[in-house]
């Protein structure tokens, strides 16, 4: 298909988050961008369906879509030989931590062994002085507290079975590195959310939830653990970095993270007042019912099917490195960020509200 076009990247995860940003990004800087997506029974692309010239009848641009699956060598060999990628993005995974228990082997199988596959893929092309490669590595690495804020040396402690399945992806990415010279790195990056944010994730849960409690269509949101920390950024940002990592004389491993955590609690209380609501917190112990202030209607309920059998208590990245070696920082703050969600999903349930 290309040759000895430099600006030919391969996404996997192109219909993620993160893969969708990320592909709008590389094609304003000319790529060719490839993605392979999964087949499923209803349509998975949505987050990129605008992508293409014609997007009714998804063709014409730069972005190519080929079907593919992080658990299937051979199909990443034959497309790896096909696109002859001088960039590889790595961002395809089971991501949602809490499935994760529930899919645990299915987790490792994508999640470990098929970055491994991947890199072996490279390779078995002999392409692997030719390539760069991205790693999504997490901040969920880190797990217990060892130390605050994490930095890349701080000693890591996988705390679910999608971190020890990434755990095992960032060590196999610096190995081949070390063993065959691959220009791989690891992006270790902290929570990232926007409004294309999965559905089930803390934040676009809870923007959703209190969108559709605005325009009166719900009247409450139910939540697990409200005393986790989280340091969360905009995905706009963190995937330029991820690019940045790539232009570099050498492959190394980053922090990217905003610098400032807080409590789920104090996002849920972020967005009522965004709404012009107070959030008032009643009860006892960790996790209390949160009643609105005026009126002590109950706004918020929490359930203990959505706790995790083993928690990331608090995340707080310190991405220095980044800063001073790859010019990065943070462009879109915090009050943006909820700004941007809260705004989006008010307009989504206001023309769609059964969503
Ligand atoms: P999403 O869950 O939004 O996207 C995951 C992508 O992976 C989707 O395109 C999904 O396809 C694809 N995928 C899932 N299973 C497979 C498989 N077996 N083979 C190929 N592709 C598969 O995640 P994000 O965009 O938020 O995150 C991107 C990456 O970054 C992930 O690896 C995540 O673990 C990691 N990460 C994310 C952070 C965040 O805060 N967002 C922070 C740190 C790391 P489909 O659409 O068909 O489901
Ligand atoms: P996380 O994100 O586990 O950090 O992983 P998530 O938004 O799922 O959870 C953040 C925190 O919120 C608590 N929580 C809830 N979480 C969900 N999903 N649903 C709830 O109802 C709820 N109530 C409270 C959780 O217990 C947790 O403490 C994300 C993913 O994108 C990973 O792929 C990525 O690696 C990390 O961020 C960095």
């Amino acid at each position: 298909m290309t040759s000895e076009n430099e600006k030919v990247a391969l996404i996997t995860g192109i219909t993620g988050q993160d893969g969708s940003y990320l592909t709008e990004f590389l094609l304003s800087k000319g790529y060719e961008v490839y993605g392979i997506i999964r087949r499923s029974s209803t349509f998975n692309t949505s987050r990129i369906n605008h992508l293409y010239d014609d997007k009714y009848k998804h063709s014409g641009g730069k972005m190519h879509l080929l079907y593919g699956d992080l658990t299937d060598s051979s199909c990443l060999v034959k497309i790896i030989k096909e696109v002859l990628p001088r960039e590889i993005y790595n961002l395809g995974a089971q991501s949602h931590v809490k499935v994760s228990f529930d899919l645990s082997e299915y987790t490792a199988e994508v999640d470990a062994v098929g970055t491994l596959r991947l890199l072996d893929a490279i390779r078995t092309c002999g392409l692997e002085k030719k390539v760069k490669f991205y790693q999504a590595s997490t901040s969920e690495l880190y797990g217990k507290v060892q130390e605050i804020p994490q930095t890349e040396s701080t000693p890591f402690y996988p705390r679910s079975p999608y971190a020890c399945a990434k755990l095992y992806a960032y060590w196999i990415v610096i190995n081949y590195r070390e063993a065959y010279d691959m220009y791989a790195c690891n992006g270790i990056l902290f929570n990232h959310e926007s409004p294309r944010r999965g559905e089930t994730f803390v934040t676009r849960k809870i923007t959703r939830e209190v969108a559709k409690i605005h325009l009166g269509l719900s009247e409450y949101v139910v939540l697990g653990n409200l005393d986790s920390k989280r340091d969360w950024g905009h995905a706009k940002d963190y995937v330029e970095v991820m690019w940045l990592m790539l232009q570099q004389d050498a492959p190394k491993d980053y922090v990217i993270a905003s610098g400032q955590t807080r409590s789920v609690r104090e996002f849920v209380e972020t967005v009522f007042r965004y709404i012009g609501k107070e959030i008032v917190w009643e009860g006892e112990g960790l996790n209390e019912i949160g009643k609105e202030k005026d009126t002590g209607i109950i706004r918020v309920k929490v359930d203990a099917k959505y706790f995790r059998p083993t928690e990331v208590d608090l995340l707080l990245g310190d991405s220095s490195k980044a800063q001073r070696e790859l010019g990065w920082q943070v462009k879109i703050k915090f009050e943006e960020l909820v700004k941007d969600m809260m705004d989006s999903d008010i307009q989504l349930m206001k023309n769609n509200p059964l969503s």
